[in-house]
Formats: structure tokens, C-alpha cells, sequence
């Protein structure tokens, strides 16, 4: 069953049990589908906290997420996962070849839509000038990949996976400036119909998505576009500086 991807945090309060201490309070969040979201705002300020609530490893103290107009809550898991992709920063990579390791969640998949999806993570070029190409078996006495290449490897991945919401939590974080960018650029034509949350502490990738999100002291502190937030001269304007 597809879900459209239209996501909202209502009057969410939230914090890890462990110290009591507040993460997220009164945090309200409306995202059309079709959107490209950047989440942004200084280490520790609770985004990737915000995103964990998604596939619900966290359910908020207060307040309540809701998917397509429906409590999280009140979603099977199953159905919850099997419409929400999420690519973290430190990317897993199973001993076995790459087509499989792209292939994972679809096995499958064709020859050809891997590599259309290696292709949009930026992937394929590295992969094709192996000796092995497709067929190279990464780690455990094979081919050790470096971070980079990891991180292309598992957004291959996830854009096979094909799902109506995708969350990138810093992928590309070990990847240049201008591969980053073309990585963008493929979400761009990806997002249509899905919904995209990207985290990122590069802000000249980020500038072209849709609706620009800054968490600061666990609320949001702006919203808009990258033109509208610099403009502001608050929070955002403060972090481009850099
Ligand atoms: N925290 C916690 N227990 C966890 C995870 C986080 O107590 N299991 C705390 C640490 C921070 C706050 O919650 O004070 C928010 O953490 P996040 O990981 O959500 O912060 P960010 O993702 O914004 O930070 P970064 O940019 O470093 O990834
Ligand atoms: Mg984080």
C-alpha cells in the first residue's frame, strides 16, 4: 500500500528517557509530498531525533506524527518501514557483490535498474572502472571501498528501494562538494510524488530544496526558502557565514 507522503508533527514534545532533558518542544512541522525538505541547525539540536520519530525508533512524550493524516501509531511498523527509506552517515555494506549490495532491499531488480540507480547516486563510474565492475565483491577479502564510495553504494540503494518518503541523515558527508551537488541534482528529479528530508551541514547543497527547516534549542527557528532565510538574517544567514 502507497502512501502520498504528506507528513505532520503536531504540538510534538519529545526526549530520550535516559536524562529527562527536552529534545524537541511544541515542534509543528506540515510537509507537503513532492517536497524536498533540508533540515538544518547545530550539532545536537535534535534533527536527527526528529527524523528517528519517522520510522517511529522514538515516539514523541506529547503531540502526535502523523502520515498521510494517520497517527503513526495507529500504522503497523511493517507498513510504516516498507514506505519510508532512511540512509544514514556511516553506510552498511554486506560482503557480497556490489549489484547485490545495491540490490539488498530488491532482489529482483534487473541489471538495468541498478545501474540506473548507481548511476543517480553517482556511483557508477567508480564501480565500472573495477575490474569486476557490477560483480565486485566489497569487503571480507574483497575490495575494501572507501567512505565515499560507501556512501554512494548504500544512496544506490535507497534509490532502488524506491519508496514514497526518503530521509538522507548526512550521506554525503564524505563525498566532495560537487559530487554532492550532482547527487542533488538526481534527488531533484527523483522527489517528484515522494516526499525527501535531507540533513546536512553543507549549506551550498542544500540551497535548492524546497522548504528550508532551522532546529534551534530543540524548536524550529525558520522556515523558507534558501533567498527568504539569508534574507532573514537569523539562525540560517548565521550558519552560511561559515
Ligand atoms: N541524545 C540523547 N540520547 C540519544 C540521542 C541523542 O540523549 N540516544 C541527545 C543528544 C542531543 C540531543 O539528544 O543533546 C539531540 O541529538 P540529535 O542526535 O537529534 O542531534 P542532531 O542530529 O541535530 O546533531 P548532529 O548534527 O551532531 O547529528
Ligand atoms: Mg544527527
Amino acid at each position: 500500500t502507497d502512501v502520498q507522503g504528506h507528513i505532520k508533527f503536531k504540538d510534538v514534545s519529545f526526549g530520550y528517557n535516559n536524562n529527562g532533558l527536552v529534545v524537541l518542544e511544541n515542534f509543528n512541522l506540515e510537509i507537503d509530498p513532492g517536497q524536498i525538505v533540508a533540515i538544518v541547525g547545530p550539532t545536537g539540536a535534535g534533527k536527527t531525533s526528529m527524523i528517528s520519530m519517522l520510522l517511529r525508533f522514538y515516539d514523541p512524550w506529547q503531540g502526535e506524527v502523523s502520515l498521510d493524516g494517520v497517527n503513526l501509531k495507529d500504522l503497523t511498523l511493517e507498513s510504516l518501514r516498507s514506505n519510508i527509506t532512511l540512509v544514514l552517515q556511516d553506510s552498511f555494506i554486506f560482503p557480497m557483490s556490489l549489484a547485490d549490495n545495491i540490490a539488498f532491499a530488491n532482489p529482483n531488480a534487473s541489471r538495468e535498474e541498478i545501474i540506473k540507480a548507481a548511476k543517480a547516486a553517482q556511483a557508477h563510474d567508480f564501480i565500472s572502472r573495477l575490474p569486476e565492475g557490477y560483480d565486485t565483491i566489497a569487503s571480507e577479502g574483497g575490495v575494501s571501498l572507501s567512505g565515499g564510495e560507501k556512501q554512494r553504494i548504500s544512496l544506490a540503494r535507497a534509490f532502488l528501494r524506491n519508496t514514497s518518503i526518503l530521509i538522507l541523515d548526512e550521506p554525503t558527508s564524505a563525498l566532495d562538494a560537487q559530487t554532492e551537488a550532482r547527487i542533488f541534482q538526481s534527488l531533484s528529479s527523483y522527489s517528484k510524488g515522494r516526499t525527501i528530508f535531507i540533513i546536512s551541514h553543507r549549506l551550498s547543497t542544500i540551497r535548492h530544496a524546497d522548504l528550508i527547516v532551522t532546529i534551534k534549542d530543540g524548536m524550529i527557528a525558520e522556515k523558507g526558502t534558501h533567498e527568504v532565510l539569508v534574507n532573514e538574517g537569523k539562525v540560517y544567514a548565521e550558519l552560511y557565514k561559515y
